[in-house]
C-alpha cells in the first residue's frame, strides 16, 4: 500500500440500528475500492468486517472493525460498528477517532429507537453526519416514510441529495440533485450508467435541487450573495456550502442505497471524499489538561489507542489513531500513563482480518500494531512529547449479574479472564464485592454477558454460572434509643470487664448536635468532650461523641468502643448490610481497675450499639436508580404496567414523533434483567439508561421479607 498523507485520508464511522446494513455497505465500499474482488454477505458469513467466530455465529456485528478502502486517490478508513445496544462500546470508542459518521437507515422502518440513541451519541461527540437510506431494494422499503421520520428527528438539518424513482424489487437507481443526473445500475455489482434526468421528473428534481442550493447557501455569506444574485450555485459552490454545513452539524446530507446490490456506494464515497472533513480539520484532540493538539505529520509522534482486542494466533492488537507526527516501524515510544517503553515493531493498515503491513502512518491515519507490553484502550504513546489525551467515556452499565466458575478450582482463572475482558471492552465491568461477597459482572445487556460467557467457554473451556446479584442494602435508624451493656467474663486468671452506656440517634446532614436527650423516661444531659465525624466508605456518616463524665471510662478506651460500633456498622444488625447516617453518644459506663482492656470495651461498644439500634425503629434502605426508558408509543401501555410492577415512581413523560421518553425512579432490586424484559415486550425496539440516584427506605412489606430471609440465612450458617 502506498503511504497516504494527511490530506489523502478520511475517517468515517458507520453507525445505524441493528441490521440496517452497515456491514454490507462496508463490504461494497471495499469492493468498489478493489480491496476485495468479491463481495461477501453477512448471511453467508464471509464479510471482511464480521470475521470473528461469534459474529458469524450470530450473523451480526459485535465488535467495531477497522477497515479501509482506496478510492479517488484517497484512503478511506471505515469503522464498522454493531447496531445492537448491547455492544455500544464499539460505537463509543470509534466515535472518538473518526472525523464523521455515516448513519445507515433501514428504509423498511425509517428512524428506529436505535437510530435515536446513536443520533444522541453523535450529538454528544459533535460528529458531522452523512445519512444513507439503505435497503431501498427491499419490498417493504418506504423512502417517503424514512425521509419523514428523519425530518422529525433532525428537522431542517435533513438535506436531500438523492431520491429514488421506485423502491422495492425494481429499485435500480436514483436521481442525484447535486449532480443533476439520473444514475441507473445494470447489475448487482455497481455497474453504473449516468443518464439525463427524464423529462417527467424534471420538475420534482428541480424542486429538490433548489432546496439543496438554499440549504448549501445558508452556511456562508458570500454563497448567500451569489445565490441571491444568480438564483443558483455551481456544483462546487454547493459542495463548499455543504462542507461548511456538515462541519457545523447544521446539514446532514441524505443519500440513497442498496448495499446489497451495490447501488449508491460510489456516489456516497465520492461525496465523503470531496466534502467530509479531513483529519486535520475535523476531530480536535485535546490532552487531559485541555491543550489542543494539531494533526500535523511533522509534529511530535503521538498516538491514541481506541481499542485493544485479543485475536486468535496473534494475541493483543492495539488499534489507534495517529494524533500527531509520523509513526514508523521500529519506533520507540513511551506510554504516557505508565511510562512503559514500547517498540512499534510492525504497523498495519487493516481491513478486518486482512492486515497489510505498512512502513509508516501519518497524523490522522488509523491503524494497528501488535506486541505492546503494557498499552491498552485509552492509552497514549509518544515519542518526544508527554501529551496524554482525555479518555473515552463509556456509558454506565444496564445489566448486573453475579458470576462464579461452575468448577470452584477455576475461580481464579475466571477472574483473570473477566479482567482481561474488561480491558478489551470497558463496558464489561467486573468487581468482587466485599459487601455482597459476590463477584458482580455488569454490562450493557443480557446478550452482552452471554456473548462473553460463550467466548470463555469456547476459548478457555471454563463454564461460568450467572445468578441474581445481591442488593447492597443499607440500614439506618429513625428514632432515638439508648442501651447500657456490660461485658464481663471471669475465667481463671485475668478477667474481662467493660461497661458502655450510649445513645443513638438518626443523623441528618447539617442538624445541630443534641445537648440533651429525653429518652425512655430518662433525661440525659451531655457534656461533650470529643466529636468524630466519619465518612463511611459505603456512603453516609457515623458521628461519634465522647460525653463521658467524671472519668467513668478512660479516654484510652474510647477508640476501642468506636471499633466495636464500626464492627456493627459494617455488618448491620438487621440484615448484615452496611449501616449509615447514625450519631452515637457514649455518655457513661464503668471500668474495672484490673480486668478492663480494649477487647472488653470493643465488645461492650458493639453490643450496646446493637441493642440500641434494634430499639431505634431501624429501617432498611435500598439503592434507587434514575431510569430513562425510550419506547415507541404503541408499547407505552405494556411498559408502564411493567414499570408499576417494579415499584417505579414515574417522574415525567415526554413524547416526540411516535416515541416516548419515560423518566422514572426504580429500586435496583426490581431492575434485574430489565433489559431483557424491555426487549421482549417491544420486540427489541425500546432502550433505556440507568444511573444510581440515592438510597430510600424500603416499604414495610419488603422490609419484612428481607428480615425473614436474613434470619433464615443466619440459621443455615
Ligand atoms: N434487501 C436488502 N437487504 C440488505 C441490504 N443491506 C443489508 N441487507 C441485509 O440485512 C441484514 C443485515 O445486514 P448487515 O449488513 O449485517 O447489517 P448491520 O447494520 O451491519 O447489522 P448489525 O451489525 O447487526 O448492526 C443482512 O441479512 C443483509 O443481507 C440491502 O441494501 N438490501
Ligand atoms: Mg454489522
Amino acid at each position: 500500500m502506498k503511504i497516504y498523507s494527511t490530506n489523502q485520508i478520511k475517517n468515517i464511522v458507520l453507525i445505524g440500528s441493528a441490521s440496517s446494513g452497515k456491514t454490507t455497505l462496508a463490504e461494497a465500499m471495499m469492493f468498489e475500492g478493489k480491496v476485495i474482488d468479491r463481495r461477501g454477505s453477512v448471511d453467508a458469513k464471509n464479510t471482511v468486517s464480521d470475521y470473528t467466530e461469534v459474529e458469524q455465529l450470530y450473523k451480526r456485528s459485535i465488535y467495531s472493525t477497522l477497515l479501509y478502502t482506496e478510492y479517488n486517490a484517497h484512503k478511506l478508513n471505515i469503522i464498522d460498528t454493531p447496531g445492537a445496544d448491547d455492544f455500544v462500546n464499539g460505537v463509543i470508542s470509534a466515535m472518538k477517532v473518526a472525523d464523521a459518521c455515516v448513519l445507515a437507515i433501514n428504509a423498511q422502518s425509517g428512524v428506529e429507537i436505535g437510530t435515536r440513541t446513536l443520533g444522541r451519541i453523535a450529538d454528544r461527540n459533535k460528529k458531522p453526519m452523512v445519512i444513507v437510506v439503505n435497503q431501498l431494494d427491499h419490498e417493504k422499503a418506504n423512502w417517503e416514510n424514512s425521509i419523514e421520520s428523519l425530518k422529525n428527528l433532525f428537522g431542517t438539518r435533513t438535506v436531500i441529495i438523492q431520491y429514488p424513482l421506485t423502491t422495492g424489487e425494481g429499485f435500480n437507481g436514483f436521481i442525484d440533485v447535486l449532480k443533476m443526473k439520473y444514475y441507473t445500475f445494470t447489475d448487482d455489482n455497481g455497474t453504473r450508467i449516468e443518464n439525463e434526468i427524464p423529462a417527467d421528473e424534471a420538475d420534482r428534481a428541480a424542486e429538490y435541487h433548489n432546496a439543496l442550493v438554499e440549504a448549501a447557501a445558508e452556511h456562508d455569506e458570500s454563497l448567500m450573495e451569489t445565490f441571491f444574485e444568480k438564483g443558483e450555485l455551481t456544483e462546487d459552490e454547493i459542495r463548499k456550502g455543504l462542507s461548511l454545513g456538515i462541519k457545523s452539524r447544521s446539514a446532514f446530507p441524505v443519500f440513497c442505497a442498496s448495499a446489497k446490490k451495490d447501488i449508491g456506494t460510489k456516489r456516497l464515497m465520492d461525496f465523503i471524499i470531496n466534502v467530509a472533513p479531513y483529519p486535520n480539520s475535523g476531530n480536535v484532540f485535546t490532552t487531559e489538561d485541555g491543550k489542543e493538539i494539531l494533526c500535523d505529520a511533522s509534529g511530535p509522534a503521538s498516538v491514541f489507542v481506541y481499542k485493544t482486542a485479543v485475536e486468535q494466533h496473534i494475541g493483543e492488537v492495539n488499534y489507534f489513531r495517529v494524533i500527531s507526527g509520523t509513526i514508523k516501524e521500529g519506533m520507540d515510544m513511551v506510554n504516557a500513563g505508565n511510562d512503559t517503553k514500547e517498540r512499534i515493531s510492525t504497523l498495519f493498515a487493516t481491513a478486518g482480518k486482512k492486515r497489510e503491513k505498512v512502513s509508516e502512518l501519518v497524523a490522522g491515519d488509523l491503524g494497528c500494531t501488535v506486541k505492546l507490553k503494557n498499552t491498552k484502550t485509552n492509552h497514549t504513546l509518544n515519542a518526544g512529547t508527554d501529551w496524554k489525551y482525555a479518555p473515552i467515556v463509556f456509558p454506565d452499565p444496564k445489566f448486573r449479574t453475579a458470576v462464579k466458575a461452575k468448577n470452584e478450582n477455576e475461580e481464579e482463572k475466571l477472574s483473570e479472564l473477566l479482567h482481561k475482558a474488561h480491558q478489551e471492552d470497558p463496558t464489561l465491568i467486573v468487581e468482587y464485592s466485599k459487601e455482597l461477597k459476590q463477584t458482580i459482572l455488569s454490562g450493557q445487556g443480557e446478550h452482552h454477558i452471554n456473548i462473553l460467557k460463550w467466548g470463555i467457554l469456547n476459548n478457555n473451556k471454563i463454564e461460568m454460572e450467572l445468578f441474581p446479584p445481591k442488593i447492597p442494602y443499607r440500614e439506618t435508624i429513625t428514632k432515638i434509643a439508648t442501651a447500657d451493656y456490660r461485658h464481663k467474663k471471669q475465667s481463671g486468671g485475668a478477667g474481662q470487664f467493660g461497661e458502655v452506656h450510649l445513645v443513638i440517634e438518626p443523623h441528618t446532614e447539617g442538624a445541630p448536635d443534641t445537648p440533651m436527650f429525653k429518652v425512655e423516661g430518662k433525661e440525659i444531659k451531655l457534656n461533650m468532650k470529643g466529636k468524630e465525624e466519619i465518612n463511611l466508605d459505603w456512603g453516609g456518616k457515623l458521628i461519634y461523641y465522647n460525653s463521658i463524665v467524671g472519668g467513668a471510662i478512660d479516654a484510652r478506651f474510647m477508640p476501642a468502643i468506636l471499633k466495636g460500633i464500626m464492627d456493627k456498622m459494617e455488618e448491620g444488625p438487621l440484615t448484615g448490610s452496611y449501616a449509615r447516617d447514625i450519631r452515637v453518644t457514649v455518655y457513661d459506663g464503668k471500668m474495672h481497675p484490673v480486668d478492663s482492656n480494649e477487647l472488653s470495651f470493643r465488645l461492650a461498644g458493639r453490643n450496646a450499639f446493637k441493642e440500641a439500634f434494634k430499639k431505634a425503629a431501624p429501617k432498611i434502605m435500598e439503592p434507587i436508580y434514575n431510569v430513562k426508558v425510550y419506547v415507541p408509543s404503541e408499547y407505552m401501555g405494556d411498559i408502564m404496567s411493567d414499570l408499576q410492577n417494579r415499584r417505579a415512581i414515574i417522574e415525567g413523560m415526554e413524547s416526540e414523533s411516535g416515541f416516548e421518553v419515560i423518566k422514572t425512579r426504580v429500586p435496583l432490586a426490581e431492575m434485574y434483567k430489565y433489559s431483557t424484559t424491555l426487549s421482549s415486550l417491544t420486540s427489541g425496539s425500546a432502550t433505556f439508561t440507568m444511573k444510581f440516584a440515592d438510597y430510600q427506605q424500603v416499604p414495610a412489606d419488603v422490609q419484612e421479607k428481607l428480615l425473614k430471609a436474613y434470619e433464615a440465612e443466619e440459621k443455615d450458617e
